[in-house]
C-alpha cells in the first residue's frame, strides 16, 4: 500500500472530523486472546479430523499462539482450557509462555468431558458429582493462581434433554450454589466470567441459557462476576449489539467469545459470516467508551476480547490468523464512526442520517490505514502473507499427526 494511498484516506479522513493519529492509539490498545483448543485438532460430533503438524502440548500450542501474535501484534495471550491443557507445573507453562512474549489468560473449567457429568455436572442429582464439579471449579482458581491469569472463564453444557427430566428450580440453586463457592475461592483482582448458551448440548432446557440469567447470577455473586458473551451462543436475530449495550451499561459486560455462526454455534472464523453484526458490536462499545461516567467507561477498558472457535477444516494458525485480523479490521472500521454525526441525527429525529452516519464507517476500505499502522508497528503489513511464505508452517509438519485434540 503507497504512502499515497494512506495520504488520500488520511485526508478523507480528517475532512469529517476523525483523526487517524487517535485511531491508532486505539489500534494500539486493542488486544485479542486466542484459545489453546483453536491450535488443537478439532471436529464435529460427526468426526474430529487428524491433521499434520497440530501441537502435541499444551507448551507447543503456545508456540503457535506466539506465532500469530509475532506476526500480527494483537495476539499476546493465551486462554487454556483444564483439563485439556493439563500440565504437572503450570509455572513451567507461564515460564514458557513469557518467553515467547505471551501471558495464559482465561482459565476454562470444563465440566462437560467426563462420564460423571452427562446428567449435570454442577446440577448433578448426585451431591458427589457435584462436588467433584466444584472442586474442579476451584481447582481452576488455584491454577490461574499459578500461571498469572485474572480471568476464570465458566461455560456449563448441564440442561436437559426432556421435560420432567429435571427439577428446575433445585438446579438453579444448586449452579446458584457452585458459583458462590467460587466466587469465594477467588483472590480479590479476580473475575469470574459466566458465559451463556441457549443449547447443545442440551435440547429441552439449558441451565445457563441466556444473557439475563448470566447476568442475575452475576448480579447476585457480586462485582467480581461478570457476563462472557459469546457471539455464536445466541438465537437467529438476537440483537447481540443490545445485549452488549445494555451488560456495558450495568457494568456487567466482562468479555467476549468471537466466532462466526450462520445457525448454531458454529464456531467458525470471526467475521466471515456477519462482519456488521461485529462492527455494530464494536460500535456500541466504542460509544460507551465515550461515557462522561467513570465507571462505564471502566467496564469497557477491562473487556476482555476472545477468540473461541474450533476450525477443523482449515490449516489451524493460519485460521487464526484470519479470526485477529478479522476481528481488528472490523475495529478499526469502527474507529472511523463519527459519534457527534450520529448524536446530531438522533436530536434532530434523521433516522436516515443517523443509520448513514453508522454505515458509512463499516463501508470504508480501511487497508490502508492497516497497513501504515502495522509498518509503524514494525509489524508485516499483511500478516497472513508473511506467515505462508514464512517456514513455520512447513517445520510443524515434523510433529506428525496425533496431536492434541481440542
Ligand atoms: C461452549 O460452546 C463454548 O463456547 C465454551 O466457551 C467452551 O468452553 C468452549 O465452547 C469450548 O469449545
Ligand atoms: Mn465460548
Ligand atoms: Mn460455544
Amino acid at each position: 500500500m503507497s504512502d499515497r494511498a494512506y495520504s488520500l484516506f488520511e485526508e478523507q479522513q480528517r475532512a469529517r472530523g476523525i483523526d487517524l493519529s487517535q485511531v491508532k492509539e486505539q489500534l494500539k490498545a486493542f488486544q485479542i486472546e486466542t484459545p489453546s483448543w483453536g491450535y488443537g485438532d478439532s471436529g464435529t460430533r460427526f468426526k474430529v479430523f487428524q491433521k499434520t503438524g497440530v501441537p502435541r502440548t499444551p507448551y507447543e500450542k503456545l508456540d503457535d499462539a506466539a506465532e500469530v501474535h509475532r506476526l500480527t501484534g494483537l495476539c499476546p495471550s493465551v486462554a487454556i482450557h483444564i483439563p485439556w491443557d493439563k500440565v504437572d507445573d503450570y509455572g513451567k507453562l507461564r515460564s514458557h509462555a513469557e518467553s515467547q512474549g505471551l501471558k495464559i489468560g482465561a482459565v476454562n473449567p470444563n465440566l462437560f468431558q467426563d462420564d460423571d457429568y452427562m446428567l449435570g455436572s454442577v446440577t448433578n442429582t448426585d451431591p458427589a458429582i457435584r462436588r467433584k464439579a466444584t472442586d474442579h471449579l476451584i481447582e481452576c482458581v488455584d491454577i490461574a493462581k499459578e500461571t498469572g491469569s485474572r480471568d476464570i472463564s465458566l461455560w456449563f453444557a448441564d440442561g436437559t434433554n426432556y421435560p420432567g427430566q429435571g427439577d428446575i428450580r433445585k438446579r438453579k440453586a444448586w449452579l446458584h450454589e457452585a458459583l458462590s463457592e467460587l466466587y469465594k475461592a477467588l483472590t480479590p483482582d479476580m473475575r469470574m466470567l459466566i458465559e451463556y448458551k441457549f443449547f447443545e448440548p442440551a435440547f429441552y432446557h439449558t441451565d445457563l441459557a441466556d444473557w439475563g440469567m448470566a447476568y442475575n447470577y452475576a448480579r447476585k455473586l457480586g462485582p467480581q462476576a461478570e457476563v462472557l458473551v459469546d457471539t455464536g451462543h445466541h438465537a437467529p436475530g438476537t440483537n447481540v449489539e443490545h445485549i452488549v449495550a445494555y451488560l456495558i451499561d450495568e457494568g456487567k459486560l466482562g468479555g467476549f467469545h468471537f466466532n462466526s455462526r450462520k445457525y448454531a454455534d458454529d464456531d467458525l472464523i470471526v467475521g466471515t459470516t456477519n462482519p456488521y453484526e461485529l462492527f455494530l458490536i464494536f460500535y456500541q462499545i466504542l460509544s460507551a467508551a465515550r461515557d462522561d461516567d467513570a465507571a462505564i467507561r471502566s467496564t469497557v477498558s477491562n473487556i476482555a476480547y476472545m477468540i473461541d472457535q474450533s476450525h477443523n477444516i482449515e490449516q489451524k494458525i493460519p485460521a487464526m490468523i484470519r479470526s485477529v485480523l478479522n476481528a481488528q479490521t472490523q475495529f478499526a472500521k469502527a474507529l472511523l464512526i463519527n459519534h457527534e454525526e450520529i448524536a446530531e441525527a438522533q436530536e434532530k429525529h434523521d433516522v436516515l442520517g443517523a443509520e448513514d452516519a453508522v454505515r458509512r464507517a463499516f463501508e470504508f476500505d480501511v487497508t490502508p490505514l492497516l497497513h501504515a499502522f502495522r509498518e509503524e508497528q514494525g509489524l508485516p503489513v499483511n500478516p497472513m502473507k508473511a506467515y505462508l511464505s514464512s517456514s513455520y508452517g512447513k517445520d510443524i509438519l515434523a510433529r506428525g499427526k496425533g496431536g492434541a485434540s481440542w
